[in-house]
């Protein structure tokens, strides 16, 4: 069975924000088959089945420029994977000679690292303004492939999250971490859920990052999925590990994509993250 592209939208025919299907640039409305919260769907045991049988039930049909699409995080916690790419951990030895050893011993370590990234109602749809830092200097996207959980700790779907990052603060001293990763505008989530997606499939993908200024393309970098070094299993057997999540999570998997050194975010940027099999999320920049 092939994959679907869940999401959750609005459009001003009709009210709040509604589930749909994206399909050939149209969004088919499942709100108005009774599909009231993705949660509905998500914690279903035959969720393709049950997508295909409401895809089939005559809903109303949208152009997909006509709706604006709300971040799929309904009432999960978001989380974060860190240090699962190569790249993520020479990085970060680099800018901070204080922290290095603690990079450099997560990555090889049986236990991941993972932080808390942001509550449900903190996180940024597609088309609004992720934040920096106003006491920050250094500033950067990161580009990450999240795992959608149901309550179970079941991978039902992939999305794309950005784990916005003031790398001076967490290179001045790991205990600033959080203040570095969780601020206003910080995670950033969409624009949707591709399910009956297997890790397989997902770890062909590509990532990919794009941030303008003034219209330019200042900076572009690309990885593969598969460079990433932990099983999404692994990731989230440690995520609910003496854990509960009656929503289920949200599971950020780790940056492999790291601008170089000399680069920061300014203000009006505008930051692009496709994944293959997904779609696109862009989110303008903006000081908070
Ligand atoms: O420990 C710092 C954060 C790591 C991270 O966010 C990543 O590797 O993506
Ligand atoms: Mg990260």
């Amino acid at each position: 069975m092939s994959s679907l592209k869940l999401c959750r939208f609005e459009i001003a025919s009709a009210s709040g924000v509604r589930i749909g299907l994206i399909e050939n640039e149209m969004v088919l409305d499942l709100t108005n088959v009774g599909v009231r919260r993705m949660k509905d769907v998500l914690e279903r045991t035959d969720l393709m089945d049950e997508l295909m049988r409401l895809s089939r039930a005559g809903s109303a049909k949208y152009a997909a420029g006509d709706v604006t699409l709300v971040t799929p995080v309904e009432s999960q916690e978001v989380w974060a994977a860190g240090v699962t790419y190569l790249r993520s951990k020479e990085a970060r030895m680099v800018e901070s000679e204080f922290s290095a050893n603690a990079y450099d011993r997560v990555y090889d370590a049986v236990r991941p690292e993972i932080f808390f990234k942001s509550p449900p109602e903190k996180v940024v749809s597609p088309g609004k303004a992720v934040g920096i830092r106003k006491d920050a200097r250094w500033n950067v996207p990161e580009p990450e492939l999240a795992l959608v959980l149901n309550s179970a700790g079941t991978i039902v779907g992939f999305t794309i999250g950005n784990d916005m990052s003031s790398r001076d603060i967490e290179g001045e001293n790991l205990l600033y971490l959080p203040q570095a990763k969780i601020y206003k505008g910080s995670c950033a989530v969409g624009p949707c859920i591709a399910v009956g997606v297997t890790e397989e499939d997902a770890r062909q993908w590509a990532i990919r990052l794009e941030i303008r200024r003034g219209g330019r393309s200042v900076f572009t970098g690309e990885i593969r999925v598969d460079q990433i070094k932990r099983r999404f299993g692994e990731l989230a057997e440690y995520l609910f590990r003496s854990q509960e999540f009656p929503d289920g999570a949200v599971l950020l998997t780790g940056a492999g994509i790291v601008p170089d050194d000399t680069f920061t975010l300014e203000a009006q940027d505008v930051v692009l993250i496709t994944i293959t099999g997904i779609g696109t999320l862009e989110n303008p920049v903006a000081v908070v």
